[in-house]
């Protein structure tokens, strides 16, 4: 590649985690949003990802002056840190409104709040300089087969895509698939379903994906094979990489930290299409071990953007013209001692 892409990074400040799970409570002291911003850049951080939450803190309390104007300072304490906003995500997860779902409620007041709540995200993200709305659709899905219509709820999906996309003409959806947790069946469980999603709306040049590791590997999918699908498609706004023991809850471990071979993997299909290069952000979504004692602890977020940086420097330096050789000859044992071996540096 002539001109290798200098690569941005983004977190978002839900990284900096107290360390409660189901089954314990917060074992490091919070951490205002005023305290992590000035830590991103040190870190080698410039972009933040935010739910609306994490911009306007007890958001159904306020009313809409209140909500922007809160808006309004984080812009000046982004721009006062040299810091980029990446997107915004509504966050249809913790209301009561959203206990049977947002887009997909069975109850049609509840999926009035949703809607309600996501447009005001969009203006939260004008606020704060950006257009590019997240939509992790955490509780669309079922417990239950039987008690949602799932033909419905795509119908539900595709609408609420139009109505952001005709709310604001510049807005862009990024769709984050995850096959379960919270829910026991997610509607949008991968980037293939996103993206059939993306092609449905009224503009698919602004709907695209954005692909978790962890996310796909739920799935029981290659996070590579997930980003090259969406990649061949020209519709990867983003990542958030991470790493996950096999099928347990989604864990987001520091990236590369349980297969290696895999994030390889993930960067070299990332490098080979020139991801990056348009002002994509390398984003991680990863959560430090709970038993981690300092805080806030930061380490999780630069050593996944260290062993981002080792991995590219690997796939820079796999010799073309060797792997060609093997692939030339069909001698793929070859060329899986030849990887391997590079991975190793021996
Ligand atoms: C949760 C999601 C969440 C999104 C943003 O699993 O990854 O963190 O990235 O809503
Ligand atoms: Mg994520």
């Amino acid at each position: 590649m002539s001109n290798p892409v200098e690569y941005c990074f983004s977190f978002g400040p839900w990284n900096i985690h107290e360390g409660a799970d189901p089954f314990g409570p917060d074992v490091r002291t919070p951490v205002a949003l005023e305290k992590k911003l000035p830590l991103y850049r040190p870190l080698g951080f410039e972009g933040v990802q935010f739910h609306d939450d994490d911009v306007v803190e007890n958001i159904d309390a306020l009313s809409p002056e209140q909500i922007m104007k809160r808006a309004g300072e984080v812009k000046k304490l982004l721009d006062g840190e040299g810091l980029t906003p990446e997107f915004v995500a509504p966050r249809l997860w913790f209301a009561e409104q959203t206990v049977d779902g947002g887009f997909t409620s069975n109850s049609a007041a509840d999926r009035q709040y949703a809607i309600d709540r996501t447009l005001q995200a969009v203006d939260i993200a004008r606020e704060i300089g950006t257009t590019n709305i997240v939509l992790w659709l955490a509780r669309e899905g079922t417990y239950i087969r039987e008690s949602k219509n799932a033909r419905v709820a795509y119908q539900r999906l595709l609408e609420t895509i139009n109505r952001i996309l005709a709310h604001d003409p510049e807005a862009r959806i990024w769709i984050e698939p995850k096959p379960n947790e919270p829910m026991d069946h997610a509607y949008v469980p991968t980037i293939g379903h996103a993206i059939a999603l993306a092609y449905a709306s009224d503009d698919p040049s602004r709907v695209s994906g954005l692909i978790e590791t962890a996310h796909a590997i739920l799935a029981g999918l290659d996070p590579s094979d997930e980003m090259a699908f969406a990649l061949a498609h020209d519709k990867l706004a983003s990542v958030h990489l991470n790493d996950q023991n096999g099928l347990k809850y989604d864990q987001d471990k520091s990236f590369g930290a349980v297969n290696l071979r895999s994030a390889f993997n993930q960067v070299r299909v990332l490098e080979e299409a020139g991801f990056g290069s348009r002002g994509e952000f390398v984003g991680l979504d990863v959560k430090v071990m709970r038993t981690q004692k300092n805080a806030p602890a930061t380490e999780h977020l630069s050593n996944s953007r260290t062993i981002f940086l080792h991995l590219v420097d690997k796939v820079r330096s796999l010799d073309a013209a060797t792997q060609q050789q093997y692939i030339d000859a069909r001698d793929y044992e070859g060329l899986e001692l030849y990887i391997t071996r590079h991975l190793m540096g021996v």
